[in-house]
Parts: C-alpha cells; sequence; structure tokens
C-alpha cells in the first residue's frame, strides 16, 4: 500500500515552481494570497499538520508549539535564521527543526555591500535629486560623499556571510577586522588579510565600517547596545543585514540623529514591519524592507532546501539542515 503523504502546512506564499513540486511530494496546504497568519492560524496548523512550513514573519514560540498535534514532527523553516522559533519547547516535543543554510549567503552579502557603498556615496539622496528635477548639472563641489577605498571594515559575526562580505569587501580596497565567538580558520585569516579583534569594545572604536552579520540568539541580543554605539567614531557607518535585534534600535536612532554616528544602512528593523518613527525622518540612513535575499534564484534555492529536508525526513533519515540548538 502507498505510504500516506506527510501533511505539509506552509505558512506563505513560496515561488510556483516549489509549490508546484510540494504539491506533487506531500499533502501540501499552501497559502495562495500570502496572508500572515495569526497565532491562533498558527496554533491550528500545529494541529493539524505533520510538518509545518514557517517564515520569519512566524512567531513558533512555546505557545503554538506546546498545543501542536501529537503528528507535528518537523518545523521546516523556510529560511536560515531561527529566532522566530522556540528550539528548546521544540527539542522538549521531540520536534525537529530544520533551516535552509548556504543559498542565500551571496545575495546577503551582496545586499550588505550595497548599504555599505549606498551611503557614504550618498546613492539614495543622489538618486532622489535627479528625480526631484532639482539637478543643476555636474559641480566640483556636490554630492560629496567619502571614500570607502582604504577604510577599515568590522565584521561581527564571520560565518558564511560574514565571510562573502569580507571576500567582496576586499575588492573595493577595505581593510577586514572581524569579531568572531571563535577566530576562524588560519587558511581563510591570511587569504583574507583579516585581522581578528577577541574585543569588540575594542573592534568599534577602530573601524569606519560596521558590519553586522551574526544571527540573533539570547547572547547577541543588544549586542551592539547603547554602550557599545558609543565607541564607534562619529565618522563611522554601521550596515545591518541580519536582524534587528542585535542592535539597539532607539540608541542607534539617538547617535545617528545627534551626528555621533555618521549613517546606517539598514535592512532590518526590531520590530519588524515597524520601523521608529524617528529613524524615518533622518537623512543619514538608508532603510530597506528585508530585502537581503531577496532573489528569485534565491527563494527557489530556499524552497528546493525545504523540499529536500522534509523528504529526507519522511523517508526516515536525518535531514541534512537540522538545527541544533547549540549552533546558534
Ligand atoms: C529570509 C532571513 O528571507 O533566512 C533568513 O534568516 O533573514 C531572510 O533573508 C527570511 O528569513 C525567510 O524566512
Amino acid at each position: 500500500m502507498a505510504k500516506k503523504k506527510p501533511v505539509v502546512i506552509v505558512t506563505r506564499k513560496l515561488p510556483d515552481p516549489i509549490e508546484t513540486r510540494m504539491m506533487e511530494l506531500f499533502d501540501a496546504r499552501l497559502n495562495r494570497d500570502d496572508a500572515p497568519m495569526s497565532q491562533a492560524d498558527l496554533i491550528a496548523a500545529a494541529k493539524e499538520a505533520d510538518v509545518l512550513v514557517p517564515t520569519v514573519t512566524d512567531r513558533i514560540d512555546s505557545s503554538v508549539l506546546s498545543q501542536a498535534g501529537p503528528n507535528l514532527r518537523l518545523v521546516a523553516n523556510f529560511g536560515t535564521g531561527v529566532d522566530h522559533i522556540d528550539l528548546s519547547t521544540a527539542r522538549a516535543r521531540g520536534v525537529t527543526v530544520t533551516n535552509t543554510p548556504g543559498v542565500l549567503t551571496e545575495d546577503t552579502a551582496d545586499m550588505t555591500m550595497a548599504l555599505m557603498l549606498a551611503l557614504p556615496r550618498r546613492l539614495v539622496e543622489g538618486e532622489k535629486r535627479v528625480r526631484s528635477g532639482d539637478w543643476k548639472g555636474w559641480s566640483p563641489t556636490a554630492m560629496l560623499g567619502h571614500r570607502i577605498w582604504g577604510k577599515r571594515l568590522g565584521i561581527i559575526g564571520m560565518g558564511r556571510i560574514g565571510t562573502a562580505v569580507a571576500r567582496r569587501a576586499r575588492g573595493f580596497g577595505l581593510a577586514i577586522h572581524y569579531h568572531n565567538r571563535r577566530r576562524i580558520d588560519s587558511k581563510i585569516e591570511k587569504e583574507l588579510e583579516a585581522t581578528y579583534w577577541e574585543s569588540l569594545d575594542q573592534m568599534l572604536a577602530h573601524v569606519d565600517i560596521v558590519s553586522i552579520n551574526c544571527p540573533h540568539t539570547p547572547a547577541t541580543f543588544h549586542l551592539l547596545s547603547a554602550r557599545r554605539l558609543k565607541l564607534m567614531h562619529k565618522d563611522s557607518y554601521i550596515v545591518n543585514t541580519s536582524r534587528g535585534e542585535v542592535v539597539d534600535e532607539n540608541a542607534l536612532t539617538r547617535l545617528l540623529a545627534a551626528g555621533e554616528i555618521a549613517g546606517a544602512g539598514l535592512d532590518v528593523f526590531e520590530h519588524e514591519p515597524a520601523v521608529n518613527p524617528k529613524l524615518l525622518e533622518l537623512d543619514n540612513v538608508v532603510l530597506l524592507p528585508h530585502m537581503g535575499s531577496a532573489t528569485i534564484e534565491g527563494r527557489v534555492d530556499m524552497g528546493e532546501k525545504v523540499i529536500i529536508n522534509i523528504k529526507t525526513f519522511a523517508d526516515g533519515h536525518n535531514p541534512p539542515d537540522r538545527v541544533i540548538e547549540t549552533m546558534f
């Protein structure tokens, strides 16, 4: 007798080829109109599903997991960050969690570079000037920004994305500095001519651009606190393509408004999709709607990973991207 297909509930609309394949392989319940699910919807989904496929916009907390039905065995996250999933409750209830690492590294690193260039070179301001009809033509003193070649970049979190950022940044003439839980492989450190800072405080005071590339965990919540942000010098920039929670957004906003930090490029926010209204009033920021990994190629690759994780798990094997709490 044919094996029953697992009930797979997907919380958001995914790319068409992924949804088509999921319909072939699983008893997939899709969210065609992409309306974000409420906590009540998530609880109902967890009661019914064998596998839940959430995204960063779903809070898979202890309340959702503790009300899950006995069939829920896998949460196959569509995304790499798992800070929206209560991993310890999942473990306690025997629910496996997987994610999609690796496939959004290059896209996120590209967006990090885009923000790094946009700030000192006043890209958004320049574009607005042309559109406004205000542009009177070239002038030797117009739109002067700051050179990035020869400056010091401090990367917080030298995992896959941090390393991909470093590789790109080298091509732009930036000197690589980094802070990480562990020092990276000496071969890679040498290749990147990277300087390791055990002390984040000391690195912050030393660099011209800070890039946040570490995951959000209880240990990195407000890692860039008011005290630490004040260590940055007043001509320095900060770029965040990781998670808003790693930075104290209120403190950052105050320092930007006071000119204590030169600018910020933010793709993520502490209370998404809400953005601190005071941040919206500032000129020295570039604000993006969490689109660091938003390429069609990346989204399809993420979907493929989700499918492989579910299929492998349903076939009784260890899924390739199993999340272990200590990894984060
Ligand atoms: C994803 C991300 O788009 O993968 C991550 O952790 O932050 C994003 O780039 C999002 O998480 C999809 O759920």
